[in-house]
């Protein structure tokens, strides 16, 4: 709690206000951590939610576009919920797991969407030879890079891929500090908006990857656990570049194709496009709930299959 009643969208210094005081009123059970600091100097953070030690592990990076406000809304709602809620379904997420999780992880372009341009997605590294700014830190990622039309080359573009892979210090950071704890988790999901997917790799392309069916059964789970609140919101679930489009270089192929970690999707949440990025703050709840029951389906259905 702490104030926090998810009814509107909280900025980056209300976010990390609300973590210290999550983190001072929870100690034995969180942890914080660092993944290490952006272009302009912020910290990058997060929260190690564990209830003992060596619990299989998720890792849920968020916000790596700064304009999807959602996201970082929902991530800081679902550690709240870890953390206090009574329902059985979600004590046992809580119990029965070690979280690692990034609310906000592009915390300049966060913090830019919020000063001085709303729909920024990009990370706010100048290009040394152009004026354009930032790099698609979801194209940056040193795993099929630019590959098959994934990502551009152009620096004006939404989908800069940067001069080279991890040529951002949030990228570089991100990718240290998981590949230092790999061990400790099984499943990466990396939270975006909008357009109601969950999305398995491979994003570079059409190719389905070798688990595919068993990656297609956790997003029927997911998705069929949406559908069934009062809400009946419809997710579509599907491989990013057969349902979406082809993207390379994103953090969810890095982890599965380089840290071998099979189960990774991307969620897309809210809506299909009437607000678009402009979720109004009373679809915040909404969302969140529909994210704890398919979060509870998805991490279910990934144990049965024997990936926790
Ligand atoms: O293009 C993206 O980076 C994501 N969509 S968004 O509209 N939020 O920008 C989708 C990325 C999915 N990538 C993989 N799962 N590989
Ligand atoms: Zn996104």
């Amino acid at each position: 709690g702490d104030g926090f009643g998810w009814k509107r969208y909280y900025e980056l210094e209300e976010i990390e206000a609300w973590l210290d005081s999550i983190l001072a009123a929870y100690p034995s059970v969180t942890e914080g951590f660092t993944i290490g600091k952006s272009f302009e100097g912020r910290t990058i953070r997060g929260i190690k939610i564990s209830h003992g030690t060596n619990k299989p592990g998720i890792f849920i990076e968020s916000n790596i576009h700064a304009r999807e406000w959602i996201t970082s809304a929902t991530a800081t709602w679902f550690i709240n919920e870890l953390l206090s809620s009574k329902q059985t379904a979600v004590r046992s997420l809580a119990d029965n797991y070690d979280w690692y999780i990034v609310p906000v992880f592009n915390v300049d372009g966060f913090e830019y969407s919020h000063r001085k341009d709303r729909m920024w997605r990009k990370t706010r590294q100048p290009h040394p030879t152009n004026n354009c700014i930032g790099v698609d830190g979801n194209r940056n990622f040193d795993s099929h890079f630019m590959e098959n039309g994934g990502a551009s080359d152009n620096p004006c573009s939404e989908t800069f891929a940067g001069a080279a892979p991890w040529s951002e210090p949030e990228t570089k950071a991100l990718s240290d500090y998981v590949t230092s704890i790999k061990d400790k988790f099984n499943v990466y999901l990396s939270f975006h908006s909008y357009g109601q997917w969950l999305l398995t790799p491979y994003g570079h392309t059409m190719v389905l990857p070798p688990n595919y069916d068993h990656l297609q059964d956790i997003g029927a789970a997911f998705a069929g656990a949406i559908k069934s609140l009062p809400y009946a919101t419809e997710y579509v679930h599907g491989s990013t570049a057969t349902v979406l489009y082809v993207a390379s270089g994103s953090s969810v192929d890095w982890a599965y194709n380089e840290l071998d970690k099979k189960v990774g999707f991307t969620i897309e949440y809210r809506d299909k496009g009437r607000f678009g990025f402009l979720l109004p703050p009373a679809q915040i709840l909404p969302n969140c709930e529909e994210l704890m029951a398919g979060m509870i389906a998805l991490i279910d259905k990934t144990k049965q299959l024997g990936y926790l």
